[in-house]
């Protein structure tokens, strides 16, 4: 049995449309409701309303990515009891609307980031990178956050200083742009100074805190999701190390498995991302779905090509430091375990995360979103297709 072919959609507005998603050969759609503002309620009927949507092509809602977490339940603070609420009542009316799958994250501030939105590949498609010089740039010249030096070593400010002076006033705006004002699907975008406001709410959160806040929200929402059949999976930090002076939960092999640890049921599950834990050298992908495989409740495949100097960029799905074939050749072995065992819940459902700029999408003036263009996708895809059928048919 193959994993499941899905594909991200950002509903009626993404360039890409449900049409094209057929065209490339997915079956299961990844979405959610964009149009509702973090924390509030996602009611039945807006639910269903957006189902039936997708339905009416032939194709199903496999997973909600996201139900973003309201910053409040990651601080504990405000309003938090009743973002908490509202969470568990958006999981009940999906799964009363037979949506049994929901993607989520615990990124403090910002879900994922980037630099550079449009990096030069060799082949001439353009790719999302992230350098690290360029963010020291921003933190220490553009946001100026007070204290940001700490965490930098002399020659790493002075390298950031060069590159902030080699910036012009375009350059720096869209390095800004680029870091804080929203990657698409990341809910929350900001100007500089709602920025650091945001930042200085963590200023009491460590790891060891941000840590109970996950938790004592999983020990809420875990045992409802398992109640009503949802299985939830949590997507790792991106990038899988500390910025701005964050704390960071979800970004190694030890970090999911403490988290798994701390509700044990089979509702708490994660996001295996290999785009998101490959930047790190010291995470053995191969190895996590081996030994975590059966949590693996939603997968993103990607890869990253990082540097000794914590630059990465987005390489092609079978190219790059991720052993794809070696995590497909996993990720299938977890497949046929489930069905050997039984599980209800069988479904792998995986997406190509992430493309490169390319052909017809790299026409001027053709709306693309960073990552989510339709053609690099569809490569993606049509590659990974390739791989899993091809490692199938010579291991039935
Ligand atoms: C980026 C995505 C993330 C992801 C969220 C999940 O491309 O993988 O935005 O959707 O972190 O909550």
């Amino acid at each position: 049995m193959a994993l499941e072919q899905t594909w991200r959609w950002f509903g009626p507005n993404d360039p890409v449309s449900l049409a094209d998603v057929k065209q490339a050969g997915a079956t299961g759609i990844v979405t959610a409701l964009h149009h509702l503002s973090n924390g509030v309620v996602w009611s039945k009927e807006e639910i269903a309303k957006r189902k039936s949507l997708i339905e009416s092509t032939g194709l199903t809602w496999s997973v909600v990515e996201s139900i973003p977490v309201h910053e409040g339940i990651k601080t504990r603070t405000g309003d938090y009891k009743q973002w908490i609420e509202n969470y568990k009542e958006s999981i009940v009316n999906l799964a009363q609307n037979g949506i049994d799958t929901v993607c989520y994250n615990f990124m403090p501030v910002l879900d994922w980031t980037r630099t550079d939105l449009d990096f030069p590949m060799p082949d001439g498609s353009t790719g999302l990178r992230f350098d690290a010089n360029e963010f020291a740039a921003f933190e220490l010249y553009i946001l100026k956050r007070p204290g940001a030096e700490k965490h930098y070593s002399a020659e790493q400010i002075a390298k950031a200083k060069a590159c902030f002076e080699n910036l012009d006033e375009t350059a720096a705006k869209r390095l800004q742009r680029n870091i804080i004002a929203g990657l698409p699907g990341s809910e929350e975008s900001y100007t500089v100074e709602q920025f650091q406001e945001t930042l200085n709410t963590y200023q009491h959160i460590g790891d060891k805190e941000l840590r109970e806040n996950l938790y004592a929200f999983l020990r809420e929402i875990v045992p409802v999701a398992q109640d009503a059949g949802v299985r939830l999976s949590i997507h790792p930090d991106d990038p899988p190390y500390p910025i701005l002076g964050l704390p960071r939960v979800v970004s190694t092999e030890a970090d999911a498995r403490m988290l798994l640890e701390a509700v044990e049921l089979d509702a708490n599950g994660i996001c295996f991302c290999t785009g998101s834990y490959g930047v790190r050298a010291d995470n053995d992908l191969v190895g996590m779905v081996e030994r975590l495989g059966s949590k693996i409740h939603f997968v993103h495949l990607r890869s990253t090509q990082r540097d000794a100097e914590g630059n990465f960029y987005e390489a092609n799905h079978l190219e790059g430091d991720v052993d794809m074939f070696g995590v497909m050749r996993a990720l299938l072995n977890e497949q046929k375990r489930r069905q050997q065992e039984g599980r209800l819940d069988l479904r792998m459902p995986f997406r190509p995360d992430h493309g490169h700029k390319m052909l017809d999408d790299l026409a001027s003036g053709k709306r693309t979103n960073p990552g989510y263009t339709a053609i690099g996708r569809l490569r993606g895809l049509g590659e990974l297709r390739g791989l899993m059928l091809g490692l199938e048919r010579s291991n039935p």
